[in-house]
């Protein structure tokens, strides 16, 4: 039976995954680990360690201490965070990541996840329909990190026989846990604004188009390409995925159609320019064919389950 250890529990991802991941694989052999305390839905299910992913001795005593075959990296800053402190964001995203590859390979750990992100295009990649392969320039330090780690990836797959699985991340939506400090975060932002206030401010242009994608689907797709078989992966470093792609004033339209009375705004910031460097649409048919990626949400139905789920949150 394999042992999991969840890098980043409390995130947006991981505290969704690891409770997906704990129903797969049993709830004590899901290992959940953040920097910070976790909620007590992942606390008290299951085993739950405090660790910063820059300490990798304390990562590896954990590692042997729970007998773990696969390791779920998640811990990383954001896109917008990662612009107001470059370096230190370096460090957590790039370090964070090379010392875990190597205590994979060290302790022969079976399987890592890492996820990447759409931020590892630039303003020369082709905008729409984005392919797999093309030129990248990311200009965010986010972006660069994630490229970089890309390459790192592939490096250790190549010389060391580390089998790293990953996933160029569009936006992702979701209501049990707040987006932190990403571009992408106003798609989330603004259903909780729908229910608190009734109008969002946003921060992009109503005609920014990004690909995005809603949780259950992002854990589905993650938890189907760590199941795969290894010689269907034709992809060396991380999977284009592309979801939906649509911008803030499709979510605008969307929301209205379940509330007439909400309304938007738009007072752009910096995180305009980070959007306009990113695709709008991903081509993702290499997932598609080697791991079966489907998505089951569009636009409307995240709607509907996002805004029932938030209004539930605050009537509690
Ligand atoms: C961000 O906006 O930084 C993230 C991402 C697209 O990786 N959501």
């Amino acid at each position: 039976m394999d042992k999991i250890l969840v890098l980043g529990c409390a995130g947006q991802i991981g505290s969704e995954l690891t409770l997906e991941l704990r129903k797969i694989y049993g709830d004590s052999n899901v290992c959940a680990s953040d920097i910070r305390q976790a909620d007590k839905d992942i606390t008290e299910s299951g085993p739950f360690e405090i660790l910063n992913v820059l300490e990798a001795n304390k990562v590896a005593e954990v590692v042997k201490k729970h007998g773990i075959t696969q390791i779920y990296h998640l811990a990383a800053i954001l896109s917008g965070n990662a612009e107001k402190k470059p370096l230190p964001s370096w460090d957590i995203n790039m370090k964070g990541l090379l010392d875990i590859l190597e205590m994979v390979k060290e302790l022969k750990v079976k399987r890592l996840f890492w996820p990447s992100s759409i931020a590892v295009f630039g303003p020369s990649t082709p905008i729409k329909n984005t392919p797999q392969q093309c030129v990248m320039d990311p200009n965010t330090v986010y972006g660069i990190s994630k490229l970089a780690g890309e390459r790192w990836i592939a490096y250790y797959r190549k010389r060391y026989g580390v089998d790293t699985r990953s996933i160029r991340y569009p936006g992702l939506i979701s209501y049990k846990t707040e987006a932190g400090g990403g571009t992408t975060d106003y798609a989330v932002e603004v259903y909780y604004d729908a229910i608190q206030k009734g109008s969002y401010i946003c921060f992009l242009e109503k005609d920014t188009y990004l690909p995005m994608m809603f949780m259950p689907d992002a854990i589905k797709a993650t938890i189907q390409l760590m199941h795969a078989d290894a010689d269907k992966l034709t992809v060396e470093d991380s999977y284009n995925v592309g979801g939906m792609s649509f911008c803030p004033d499709d979510v605008f339209k969307s929301i209205q159609k379940e509330m007439p009375n909400f309304t938007m705004d738009y007072e752009p910031d910096f995180r305009q320019a980070i959007a306009n460097s990113w695709p709008q649409s991903i081509d993702d048919s290499i997932a598609r064919n080697d791991w079966n990626l489907s998505f089951e949400y569009d636009l409307d139905a995240m709607t509907k389950v996002m805004l029932a789920e938030i209004k539930k949150k605050f009537e509690k």
